[in-house]
């Protein structure tokens, strides 16, 4: 396969971005160890344990870098209401002249990798091919282990122009020097001024969220920030089912968790990006277009997600963590307790009560291959067949800790209607509720009314459309305790939604959907009142009417790219709570 539109555009880059080198990547061991060489050389890793976290390192990030930035993020199509009104929107020439001037000789003293990189299993129809620049040693690492780089991926094009172009640079990493900028109309991705995860990682969610998902619409799949998991049952059958929650909010955790009910057991194919076809029968079908983890460290312990714990011990890039004197990473939760004598996540000497030793958002990246739980079909081509479909949030009020929806155009107002409360993978406050769409407010590359009349129209073209089911792990009780134990105990949740999808789970109609019935979520094995159940399942018609109350405002933000169905959907939902 000739590379010749491919050389042509990074020779272009070149010229605006004036490195010093230009270096074709091939996703080799020996050139990730060169590149892990240098970076330890240079101070941008740091070597852990050699014994207990072997192959292991640490990079602390610019303080002011540390999470996606969503106020300079930019979806830069002809048309403004082609972005929508919940992206930010700047005109294509304005985009390329204002983020042009913070490339132009960013790249002077420094190496450009050219990093050809496949989204999605080798041999997978679904898979999708992007290159991009960096002159990040960390992204081009990450990169290695959050996709597949390399000939895979140049193998893979159709045609010459067969792939999402990114170019990206740490530019001076002032944010106020920083942009991330989407052309979806031209297969392009600008991003300057940030080496975090989600700004810099282009494959990441620039290409296979943002842009996926507008090619997606035109092509006629879906691109969603879901998880993806086989739940097997005692006898051995597994269902799959793909997840959307917001960031931070729980997609790893429930990707790969250990079920605390005997017989039953979580497959992990993915935990962040679902990519998902309707097959020749009418099945829909999903991969998982990584090859990695990028997950949220804090939190994470043998005991809520012994997985995770067991999957970081080798091979692995821990971002923002402490540091114990041992060499060893630390966050908060890892251990009930905090270790003695740890830097914190910039590097200096941490005391108890100055705030958190590890960043909120620090992150650890891993290949998927060493996840216990991994499925044995994570990377199968043909992807898994999706029998049910999850939508989560975090919220602390109103929102049951499942319910079913009566059918697929209910699921997907429910998708529509959701809101969350803001956590530290984003800048800005944490804990503000706000409305966010199927999870997909950062990252829906194009108007989100013709989102959700996008999925409204995937339902005629399956033969037996996914159960849609509504979760919130969040819900606190008057004191602020959750009120459900959460993790490995969601199991008990994902195991009534097998039998619903099996056409048994008892349930009880309200206006929102099917609850639990009492008694029908397992609780053998925990401690918990069923009162306390009944609290987290609890539908309050004044609580919801008032919750209700804002979407106006939100849908009408849309005009007439509002599908009638979901505001036909909200009328029947008040209507049902007597509103
Ligand atoms: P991104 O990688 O940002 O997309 O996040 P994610 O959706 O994969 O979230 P993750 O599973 O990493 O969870 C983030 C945080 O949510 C964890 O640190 C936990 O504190 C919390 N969390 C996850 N699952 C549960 C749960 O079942 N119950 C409770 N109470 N908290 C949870
Ligand atoms: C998220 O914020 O949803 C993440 C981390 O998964 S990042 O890659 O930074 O987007
Ligand atoms: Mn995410």
């Amino acid at each position: 396969m000739s590379v010749s539109v491919a050389e042509r555009w990074v020779e272009e880059v070149a010229g605006l971005t004036r490195p010093d080198r230009i270096v074709w990547c091939d996703g080799s061991k020996p050139e990730y160890d060169a590149l892990v060489e240098m970076m330890l050389r240079d101070g941008t890793l740091l070597p852990l344990n050699a014994r207990t976290y072997p192959d292991s390192y640490l990079h602390r990030s610019h303080p002011s870098d540390v999470a996606r930035t969503e106020q300079l993020t930019f979806i830069a199509t002809r048309e403004r209401e082609d972005a929508g009104p919940t992206n930010n929107w700047m005109a294509p020439a304005e985009a390329k002249s204002k983020a042009g001037r913070f490339l132009r000789n960013a790249m002077r003293g420094r190496t450009m990798w050219v990093v050809p990189y496949l989204m999605g299993p080798a041999g997978s129809s679904m898979s999708r091919v992007g290159i991009m620049v960096t002159d990040s040693a960390y992204v081009v690492a990450s990169m290695h282990i959050m996709t597949r780089v390399g000939q895979v991926a140049l193998q893979a094009m159709r045609s010459d122009d067969d792939f999402i172009a990114g170019v990206h640079s740490l530019g001076d990493l002032s944010p106020d020097r920083r942009l991330i900028m989407h052309f979806p109309e031209e297969k392009l991705i600008w991003s300057v001024g940030s080496g975090y995860g989600g700004n810099a990682l282009l494959g990441k969610k620039c290409h296979a969220l943002r842009l996926a998902s507008a090619q997606a619409r035109e092509e006629g799949w879906l691109a969603e920030h879901m998880l993806i998991i086989g739940v097997e049952d005692p006898e051995g059958r597994v269902t799959y089912l793909a997840g959307a929650m917001p960031s931070a909010s729980g997609k790893t955790n429930l990707a790969m968790a250990v079920s605390q009910l005997p017989g039953w057991r979580v497959w992990t194919v993915g935990d962040d990006i679902a990519w998902m076809h309707v097959d020749a029968s009418g099945q829909l079908r999903a991969i998982n277009p990584e090859r990695g983890f990028f997950g949220v460290a804090p939190n994470t312990s043998p005991k809520t997600n012994p997985n995770a714990t067991a999957m970081v011990r080798s091979n692995t890039i821990f971002t923002n963590v402490a540091l114990t004197p041992d060499r060893e990473p630390w966050w908060e939760g890892l251990t009930p307790e905090a270790p003695r004598g740890l830097q914190d996540w910039q590097g200096q000497p941490w005391q108890p009560g100055t705030g958190p030793a590890a960043h909120p958002n620090s992150r650890f990246t891993v290949p998927v291959s060493q996840c216990p739980s991994a499925s044995p079909h994570w990377e199968d081509p043909q992807g898994v067949p999706i029998s049910g479909l999850i939508f989560g949030s975090r919220r602390t009020s109103v929102i049951p800790l499942v319910f079913e929806a009566f059918d697929w155009n209910h699921g997907v107002f429910l998708g529509s209607a959701m809101s969350t409360e803001t956590t530290a993978a984003i800048t800005g406050k944490v804990g503000v509720v706000r409305r966010d769409p199927m999870a997909m407010i950062p990252f829906c590359g194009y108007n989100m009314g013709d989102y959700f009349a996008h999925w409204l129209s995937m339902q005629p073209r399956l033969a037996k459309p996914p159960r849609i089911f509504r979760v919130n792990w969040f819900r606190r009780d008057a004191d602020g305790k959750f009120l459900w134990p959460g993790y490995g105990d969601n199991v008990r949740v994902l195991k009534w939604m097998v039998e619903r999808i099996r056409g048994g789970g008892r349930a009880q109609e309200t206006p929102v959907g099917y609850v639990p019935a009492d008694g029908a979520i397992d609780l053998s094995g925990i401690d918990l009142a069923p009162a306390r159940l009944r609290e987290a399942l609890r539908c309050d018609a004044a609580e919801w009417l008032a919750a209700l109350q804002d979407l106006d405002e939100f849908y009408s933000s849309f005009g007439s790219r509002l599908p009638a169905t979901i505001a036909r959907q909200l009328a029947e939902t008040r209507r049902k709570f007597g509103g």
